[in-house]
């Protein structure tokens, strides 16, 4: 599998299998612990267990034993699906959905005394129903804070003919809990500013700068998009007052997780999920990829933003400079760095006529090629894959951010290039992840390319970037 082109070397993944969701991220003692939706049975969703991971500095990862196991006619026999992980006063607790066919979604608990490396699952479930009186579509996925003397844990729901929601719930111990209401419902026939689906998974609900975000995985029978509300919270309900997309790589952002860390700050992963047909998942052996580490920050425009934690840097290999310099229309210029693993970043300024776009991992005859692409007139940073590979079962729908530049600011981007995944940073404010699967042998080239008016490139820095194996 090593020698598979479209698997990434920087980027966590486990060494085969299915991967979805990360989950449990906590910071224990100096140790960092990442656990995911895990099939050990193969490359496709089903019978899910937790895997487990750790690390010292976010960056590098070393696998570590299964953690959560479906337990043979418990509330979970056909699943342990997403949670999170708690500091339960000394103790490391997880608290989970167990999942029972044909669509049982019961919040379980499981405790580990050996530092996190083995658990023992409760076999009763922590909450045995939902809350009466609600039509829900599911009671799945958990976030866990404490506040005034008690726990609270918000569960991910959507409420038919309404749209998604979370409810809460508060606790003395983690094991009883009483629900105490929604803390927010969405209106699924609401556009603007943006749909937010009949089904809100995964949430999670932290103070940023003085403000409450809340982010939610959105879905309808599929995966869309995350979202990040940003509003007051009081008296057990949530009133947002922005709400946008967290990533613009639409569903290969998706069910995100956080959490602080000693030093401060808020570190997120979330899911890549694959872009190609499930026959070719399956052959490859492998399905699924967890972002760099990001820290969780405020842009200037009110926005919530992930960004690559700077422990990234040290993966930065062989650099390659380029001074200012014009492009001209109609030339394609090439930058002199080639290959798949890669980190990027140049600023440059957008021409007031026209487009402009960056070729990336493009075949000489730029017949191959991601190509992110800005419009000043619209204000629009689209990543457009359809010509990103030569062969044809992939998705090929492009990824549009609203980026607005201030007078005189120039487009200043960060890409990183792993394989098959891309993640793209736009002025430290918008962000888009996504998945392109070049076959070419030759597709391992950069090119800067202007529409109608000239373009000035003001910086470009490339990296090639090491593996974390
Ligand atoms: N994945 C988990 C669920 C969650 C979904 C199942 C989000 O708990 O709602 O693998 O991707």
């Amino acid at each position: 599998m090593t020698a598979d082109p479209q698997r990434p070397r920087y980027h966590f993944l486990p060494p085969a299998n299915w991967m979805n969701d990360p989950n449990g991220l906590i910071q224990w003692g100096d140790t960092f612990h990442l656990f995911y939706q895990y099939n050990p049975a193969g490359a496709y969703h089903r019978q899910i267990h937790w895997g487990h991971a750790t690390s010292h500095d976010l960056v590098h990862w070393q696998h570590q034993p299964l953690a959560l196991t479906p337990t043979p006619g418990g509330a979970d026999a056909d699943g342990c699906w997403s949670g999170c992980a708690i500091d339960d006063h000394g103790t490391p607790t997880l608290i989970y959905t167990g999942f029972r066919l044909p669509d049982e979604q019961k919040p379980c608990l499981a405790v580990s005394y050996d530092g996190l490396q083995t658990w023992q699952q409760w076999s009763t479930p922590i909450i045995s129903t939902p809350p009466p009186n609600l039509d829900l579509l599911g009671f799945r996925d958990h976030t866990v804070w404490y506040e005034h003397g008690l726990w609270h844990m918000l569960i991910g729901s959507g409420i038919r003919g309404q749209g998604g929601a979370v409810l809460l719930y508060r606790s003395p111990d983690l094991r009883h809990w009483e629900y105490g209401g929604p803390l927010l419902i969405g209106d699924a026939t609401q556009f603007h500013p943006i749909w937010t689906g009949l089904f809100w998974e995964c949430p999670d609900f932290f103070m940023l700068s003085n403000q409450q975000v809340l982010i939610c995985s959105v879905w309808d029978q599929r995966p869309y998009y995350t979202i990040a509300m940003i509003g007051h919270y009081h008296n057990g309900c949530f009133t947002p007052h922005t709400t946008h997309k967290l990533d613009y790589g639409d569903a290969h952002f998706y069910a995100p997780q956080t959490m602080q860390i000693r030093d401060g700050r808020r570190i997120m992963f979330g899911w890549i999920m694959e872009g190609r047909r499930e026959e070719a998942v399956l052959e490859a052996g492998w399905a699924g990829v967890m972002t760099l580490p990001r820290e969780v920050r405020f842009t200037n425009d009110g926005h919530v933003v992930t960004l690559p934690v700077s422990e990234i840097q040290q993966l930065r290999q062989r650099e390659v400079q380029v001074p200012p310099h014009r492009v001209m229309p109609n030339e394609l210029q090439w930058m002199p760095v080639q290959g798949t693993q890669l980190e990027i970043e140049l600023t440059l300024h957008p021409p007031q006529r026209g487009t402009c776009s960056i070729l990336l991992r493009a075949n000489p005859d730029g017949s191959e090629a991601t190509v992110l692409r800005y419009d000043r007139q619209t204000a629009t940073l689209t990543l457009d894959r359809r010509r990103s590979s030569l062969i044809g079962d992939v998705w090929r729908d492009a990824h549009h951010a609203p980026l607005t530049l201030n007078k005189d600011e120039p487009l200043a981007l960060h890409i990183f290039l792993d394989a098959s995944v891309i993640e793209v940073f736009a002025n430290n404010r918008r962000s888009i992840t996504s998945r392109i699967y070049p076959v070419h042998p030759d597709s391992l080239g950069i090119a800067i390319a202007t529409e109608t008016d000239p373009l000035d490139v003001l910086s470009f820095r490339a990296w090639q970037m090491a593996s974390i194996w």
